[in-house]
């Protein structure tokens, strides 16, 4: 593979809105972000790949836009086009953008391991939440005989949601993947050893990504430490990102009736508008699922997605709370010196 040369930044997704934008803030230069350390982003720029400090405290991104000013420092974030956010911390009271300016969320999953509905579920739910266009993409199609059920199955829980299958090593699904990506930002999500970064890797031409070493056992070792954005020699970019052990998408209720607008329609029809869908007398989902209209592990799927979402409203609310409590300490605390 021949080595490529710097990709413009147009190409990976910086548009006249952006430049009007940076210009606007009082600086020429804009840059993408590709990656980042404590402290220090590398950004992609006109001239090519540089490293710099991260000046302000904003919480920046892998997928951000950023502007330069003529000391040739960091100086503004552009607003961002939709963002892929999760909630991290002990608590998981943390909202962290996992990517910024993204138009696609890949859910990668490898269809030698047993399908996860409720995890799949909850990737999606970060796409939706980012108002990007979630794709289910099943991966090494080249270990099981047949993909069918697990397509099947996904179809199910996500109505609309493309799935393709995939195989890295056949080519299988590849030309379809190229399509998508092409001059879009998309983002590679789910659990280590799905073949995220072989894909990317495909897709780029060559292997810009360390990929997991096979075991004995077939699957792989986690590799990828850091989200990564790379540029793909079509116009494009991808963010890699590693391996998602647990991911608790940043779900709301109304996100919720958002992805599950079938059933959402279904009880708002139901005869009592607090119905819980069990025992009570007029309830038209129970109705659509006897009438076979409404599958029980879409039905299964939205209520997990609700407790989700009304767990992580519990937790924003102390989260708030605990914000407000802080304030008003340092609030008191203010006045106190003010009385000196
Ligand atoms: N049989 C088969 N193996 C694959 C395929 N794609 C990837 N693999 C293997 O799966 C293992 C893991 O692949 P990676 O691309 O590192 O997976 P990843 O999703 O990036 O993993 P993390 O970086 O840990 O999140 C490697 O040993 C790959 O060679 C495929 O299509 N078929
Ligand atoms: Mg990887
Ligand atoms: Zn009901």
């Amino acid at each position: 593979m021949s080595e490529s040369p710097p990709a413009s930044l147009e190409a990976i997704g910086l548009t006249d809105a952006r430049r009007v934008e940076a210009t606007a803030l009082g600086d020429d230069a804009v840059a993408r972000v590709t990656r980042i350390d404590r402290g220090v982003a590398s950004v992609c720029t006109e001239a090519g790949e540089v490293r710099m400090a991260i000046p302000f405290e904003a919480d920046l991104a892998v997928g951000d836009f950023v502007t330069i000013n003529a000391e040739g420092a960091m100086s503004h974030l552009l607003e961002r086009q939709g963002a892929v956010t999760r909630l991290t911390g002990h608590r998981r009271d943390v909202v962290q953008v996992v990517a910024a300016n993204v138009d696609l969320i890949f859910v990668v999953r490898p269809l030698d391991l047993s399908l996860s509905p409720a995890r799949i579920q909850s990737l999606l739910t970060l796409g939706f939440d980012a108002g990007a266009t979630p794709v289910v993409v099943l991966t090494k199609a080249d270990l099981v005989d047949d993909a069918s059920e697990q397509v099947a199955a996904i179809e199910l829980i996500a109505p609309g949601v493309e799935v393709l299958v995939v195989s890295a090593i056949t080519g299988q699904g590849v030309d379809r993947l190229r399509e998508l990506v092409r001059d879009r930002t998309v983002v590679f999500l789910g659990e280590s050893g799905g073949g995220k970064s072989t894909l990317v890797n495909l897709l780029v031409g060559s292997e810009v990504l360390a990929v997991g070493e096979t075991r004995s056992d077939g699957q792989g070792r986690h590799t990828t430490s850091h989200r990564e954005l790379v540029a793909l020699p079509g116009g494009g970019a991808i963010i890699d990102t590693p391996g998602v052990r647990e991911v608790v998408a940043a779900t709301t209720h109304a996100l919720v009736e958002e992805g599950f607008a079938d059933i959402a329609a279904l009880a708002a029809t139901c005869r009592f508008s607090d119905c819980s869908h069990g025992a009570e007398p007029g309830c038209a989902v129970v109705r659509a699922l006897a009438a076979g209209e409404l599958e029980q592990s879409r039905l299964d799927a939205y209520e997990a997605a609700l407790r989700d979402a009304a767990w992580n409203e519990r937790r924003a609310d102390k989260a708030a709370l605990a914000a407000q409590r802080k304030s008003y300490r340092a609030l008191t605390r203010q006045r106190r010196n003010d009385a000196w």
